[in-house]
């Protein structure tokens, strides 16, 4: 078989480890990192397959996000900078579960299936996180492209979002935008510098910000911004050099509801904490009273949609503008978004790639996960429309063909996400108080419960009814019914062997009630 060199650098270099059957989750595999050498091997004997199949450059990112630093990940970025295709993870969890010498035959059947074409010379794009273990997992990846003949891109250290926007300008000939690190900060930036020209600061709005970087890539790469950045923003930068993601960072913030360690507790300052990929971005703050406060992916979607819709009114344009949360959004932002703004709603499934494409339906798609993660995507038709008018001095759609240029469509992005924020509110010369007080969010709990299996658990309705176990549902319906504004529903995690249970009702101690009688009817 021409892949007989695979399975030979396989067994003498990258053996398999284990015999647990292994999935491609919703990001990717991901496990401790000392059990993925094999899994990143073969994953770059994968994304050079693909990119024959595609013909187009595909993207490897080696991160476990918010995940300890201990744990590592891989993810395959398809050409247009999606997540990949669905039957592609299925060939990805074939090839990761083929035993070494089984390598070979997977790799004929999956290039079978795909009909792909073998004479093209693929070209890998690979990025990775600032874990420890990330270089040498790197190293494996890339000795998986070559072992096929792939040619490999390494972008060294780099944040998942701007792999995303690298891999789409190069297949898209430049369209969307300079394909390399540094033309996307330019692109970002320009835009957001242009929006303030007329002053930093507007209102109730000062231009500094507190920047968690949750001691990984998202520090580094502020830096960079930074410089393109001027005057424009004040960024004071924490958390550049102590344990990844260790009680600081995106998630840290959103789970535990607190102050990230390692940042000044100065009163009425905004904070931006990140995650250990950049991808994901909560905002928060000590108010006056010295009580915290949390503004989460719901706060920023309902914020940038409130913001979209105004200067789509002021300008005329008739575009179709909706909003695309989870079933973890919080119930008060749902109601604020549809009742008060009268922007429509759509719930998807956890995971980007399911809100990503729910947010199609949209001429202008804004789409958040309440952990943070989202963007806003435009159709070609939306883009095209408000460029025109942009330059028929249209004031409101060239603002919106600016904000456009701030926005990274491929994939959400901490720090445009904080850059587009920043630009809403000084638009509106908020303060980070003015903006948090457009609804108040219902208090909620998250839990986690290890079961045996926690794939007895599947669900319906974007994973907000549950279907098995049977009778589950029932006993949250009468649970729930006990407490004011109640909700609550369980999911098995696509990331962590457990399963999720979310509550949330008018106060802190019910959701608290709530979410523990719930994960006790699960366990
Ligand atoms: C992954 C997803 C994230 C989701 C999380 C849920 C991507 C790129 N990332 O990190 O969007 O919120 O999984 O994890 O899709 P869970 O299934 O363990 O709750
Ligand atoms: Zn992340």
């Amino acid at each position: 078989s021409r892949f007989a060199d695979a399975a030979k650098v396989a067994t003498s270099k990258y053996p398999k480890t284990t015999n647990k059957t292994i999935k491609y989750g919703t990001a990717g595999f991901r496990s401790k990192a000392e059990e993925l050498d094999f899994i990143m091997y073969r994953m770059g004997l994968l994304a050079a397959l693909r990119a024959c199949d595609t013909k187009a450059a595909i993207g490897v990112m080696i991160t476990a996000s918010h995940n300890p630093v201990q744990d590592n990940g891989v993810k395959l970025v398809d050409p247009m900078g999606e997540m990949l295709a669905p039957a592609w993870e299925v060939h990805a969890t074939t090839l990761v579960n083929a035993s070494d010498d089984e390598i070979p035959r997977a790799l004929e059947k999956i290039g079978g299936e795909a009909r792909i074409d073998l004479n093209h010379s693929p070209l890998v794009f690979v990025g990775r996180d600032t874990r420890p273990s990330s270089s040498q997992l790197c190293d494996a990846v890339i000795s998986g492209v070559r072992v096929v003949g792939g040619d490999v891109k390494d972008l060294g250290v780099i944040t998942t979002p701007i792999i995303h926007y690298v891999i789409t300008c190069h297949n898209d000939g430049g369209t969307y935008g300079v394909p390399s690190e540094e033309g996307y900060y330019q692109k970002i930036c320009e835009a957001f510098v242009k929006l303030r020209s007329s002053g930093a600061s507007n209102g109730n709005y000062e231009p500094i910000v507190y920047y968690d970087g949750a001691n990984g890539v998202g520090a580094l790469m502020i830096a960079n911004f930074l410089k393109h950045l001027g005057n424009s923003l004040s960024v004071s930068i924490y958390n550049d050099d102590g344990v990844l993601n260790h009680l600081c960072g995106a998630d840290y913030v959103k789970v535990q509801q607190k102050w990230p360690e390692g940042v000044p507790r100065i009163q009425n300052v905004r904070c931006v904490s990140v995650d250990g990929d950049a991808d994901r971005v909560i905002y928060s703050y000590i108010d006056s009273n010295d009580k915290y406060h949390m503004l989460d992916g719901d706060k920023i979607a309902t914020l940038i949609a409130g913001y979209i819709q105004e200067l789509l009114k002021n300008s005329g344009l008739k575009l179709k503008l909706g909003l695309v949360q989870t079933a973890y959004a919080n119930g008060a932002s749902t109601e604020y978004i549809t009742r008060k703004l009268g922007v429509p709603v759509a719930c998807a499934m956890t995971g980007v790639k399911h809100l990503h494409h729910m947010a199609l339906q949209f001429d202008i798609g804004v789409y958040f996960e309440a952990n943070g993660h989202g963007t806003v995507i435009f159709s070609k038709e939306a883009r095209a429309a408000i460029r025109d008018a942009a330059q028929r001095n249209n004031e409101n759609a060239n603002k919106l063909s600016q904000v456009l240029d701030v926005i990274n469509e491929t994939v959400g992005d901490a720090i445009s996400d904080m850059l587009l924020v920043e630009t809403v509110l000084h638009a509106r010369g908020w303060s980070i108080f003015d903006w948090d007080k457009a609804y108040a969010d219902l208090p909620n709990r998250q839990m986690k419960v290890t079961v045996a299996d926690r794939t007895v658990i599947t669900t319906t309705d974007a994973e907000r009814v549950c279907v098995t176990p049977e009778g589950l549902q029932n006993s949250i319906n009468e649970m729930v019914k006990a407490y004011p504004q109640g909700r609550s529903f369980v999911r098995p995690s696509g990331t962590e062997d457990i399963v999720r249970v979310y509550a949330e009702a008018s106060s802190q101690e019910q959701a608290d009630e709530l979410a523990i009688k719930v994960a006790g009817a699960v366990y």
